[in-house]
């Protein structure tokens, strides 16, 4: 593959976080480093082990593969292998190679010398990840608490556990990560939508830069957040939506154990009209 003239101009050894120039090479576009190879041999070794229990329950439907976490009985121990122990070990490598992702990412920020959004924002995916898996379990004292890794099991766990709740909808914090979602969606659908519409002017002429972008928004709603804001915008609502959905799950079952409707009581019981 061809090298941009940047990259070749960048590619000088330095920036690493640990073990100095050793694995500071790149192969083909991919940059290397110790974390490549962290990142490689867990992630290896995690599929190896789910591909592992798929002969194990002799299930080799994609949809049905299942590494089930050990039984609630089992608490906070080690797992024989077929009984939650291989789920353990998963998670060691799931950890083990997310981990290591982000840390290549703030390896090559550095040999940019660039900022390190990326690597932060990426923790919070791990963030909400770590909650399901190992915070919220070992709060509750159990790693039967984790959901399966499977395509379809993980979803009867979302589903069970949310009714466990009642109307997991009701959920305070639940509601203001959803928010965060949908808002997200929106802000980047404006966003995509605004800058393909500057970059596609009438025919014959020239793409339109970012005066026409603020004057579209200020014309249509009054205010426009501008080019370097809307990206700052885009980030705050994303990372909000991950951390809000790590509160509502790690909450439930920790600090609030009843049906989530129930947590509203608080409106009624307002001394205001509490005794109407
Ligand atoms: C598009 C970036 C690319 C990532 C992809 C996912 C694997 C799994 C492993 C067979 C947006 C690659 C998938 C490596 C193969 C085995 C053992 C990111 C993009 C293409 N889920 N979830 C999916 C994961 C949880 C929920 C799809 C992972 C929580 C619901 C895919 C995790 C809860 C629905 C998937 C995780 C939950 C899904 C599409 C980890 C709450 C769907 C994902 C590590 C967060 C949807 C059949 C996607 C679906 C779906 C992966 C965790 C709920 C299989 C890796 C426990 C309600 N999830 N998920 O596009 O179609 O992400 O399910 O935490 O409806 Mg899930
Ligand atoms: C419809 C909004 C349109 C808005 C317009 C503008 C104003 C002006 C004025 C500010 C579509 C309005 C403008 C009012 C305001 C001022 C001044 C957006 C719309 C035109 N689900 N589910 C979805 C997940 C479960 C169910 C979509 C996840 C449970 C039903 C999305 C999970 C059960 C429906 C989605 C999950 C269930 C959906 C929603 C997890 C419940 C739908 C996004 C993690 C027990 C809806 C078309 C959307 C749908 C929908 C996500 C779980 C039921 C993909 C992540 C298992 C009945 N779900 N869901 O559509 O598809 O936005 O709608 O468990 O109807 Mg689901
Ligand atoms: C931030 C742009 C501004 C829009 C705002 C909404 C009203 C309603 C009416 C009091 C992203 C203004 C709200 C005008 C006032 C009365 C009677 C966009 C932004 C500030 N929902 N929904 C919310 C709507 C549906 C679902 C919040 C509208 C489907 C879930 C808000 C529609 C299904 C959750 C809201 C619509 C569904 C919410 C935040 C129309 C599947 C939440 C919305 C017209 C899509 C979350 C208490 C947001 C919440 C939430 C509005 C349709 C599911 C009240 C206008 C039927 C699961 N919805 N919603 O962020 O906190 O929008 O609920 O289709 O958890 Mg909803
Ligand atoms: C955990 C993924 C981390 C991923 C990582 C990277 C690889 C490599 C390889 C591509 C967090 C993995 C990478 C494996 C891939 C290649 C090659 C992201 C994670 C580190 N809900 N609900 C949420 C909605 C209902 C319930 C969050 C909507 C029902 C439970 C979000 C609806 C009930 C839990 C959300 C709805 C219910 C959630 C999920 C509608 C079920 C959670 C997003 C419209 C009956 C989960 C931290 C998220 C949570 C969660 C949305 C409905 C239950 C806010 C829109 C009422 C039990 N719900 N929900 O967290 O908070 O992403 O998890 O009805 O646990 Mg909900
Ligand atoms: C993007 C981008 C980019 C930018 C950007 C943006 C995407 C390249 C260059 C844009 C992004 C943002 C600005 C940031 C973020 C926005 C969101 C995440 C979305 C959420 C937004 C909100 C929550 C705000 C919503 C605000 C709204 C909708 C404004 C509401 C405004 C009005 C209601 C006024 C509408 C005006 C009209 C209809 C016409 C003119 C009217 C008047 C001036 C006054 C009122 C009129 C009268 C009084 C007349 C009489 C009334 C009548 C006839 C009707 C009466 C009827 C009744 C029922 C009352 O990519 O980078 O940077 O900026």
């Amino acid at each position: 593959m061809a090298l941009l003239s940047f990259e070749r101009k960048y590619r000088v050894p330095g920036g690493t976080l640990i073990g100095g120039d050793l694995f500071d090479f790149w192969i083909g576009p991919y940059f290397v480093g110790f974390f490549g190879v962290t990142a490689a041999f867990f992630a290896g070794l995690g599929t190896i082990l789910i591909f592992y229990t798929a002969a194990i329950q002799g299930v080799w439907n994609p949809w049905l593969i299942s590494v089930n976490p050990p039984p609630i009985s089992y608490g906070l121990g080690a797992a024989p292998l077929d009984m939650g122990g291989l789920w353990q070990l998963v998670t060691i490598c799931a950890h083990g190679a997310f981990i290591s992702w982000a840390l290549r990412q703030v390896e090559i920020c550095r040999k940019l010398g660039i900022g390190f959004h990326v690597p932060v924002a990426f923790s919070f995916a791990i963030l909400a990840y770590t909650t399901l898996t190992v915070i919220r379990p070992v709060l509750m004292g159990a790693w039967g608490h984790g959901f399966p890794y499977g395509i379809w099991s993980h979803l009867d766990w979302v589903s069970y556990t949310g009714y466990l709740y009642g109307n997991f909808h009701y959920n305070p914090a639940h509601m203001i990560a959803v928010t965060f979602f949908f808002t997200n969606a929106l802000a980047l659908a404006l966003h995509g939508s605004l800058i393909l519409s500057a970059a596609n002017p009438e025919k014959g002429k020239t793409m339109r830069m970012a005066d026409h972008e603020d004057t579209y928004f200020r014309d249509f709603i009054g205010y426009s957040i501008g080019p370097l804001g809307i990206h700052r915008l885009g980030l705050l609502l994303a990372l909000n939506a991950g951390f809000w959905s790590a509160v509502c799950i790690v909450i439930s079952g920790t600090v609030w154990f009843d049906q989530w409707v129930v947590w509203w009581d608080w409106y009624i019981d307002l001394p205001w009209w509490a005794d109407l």
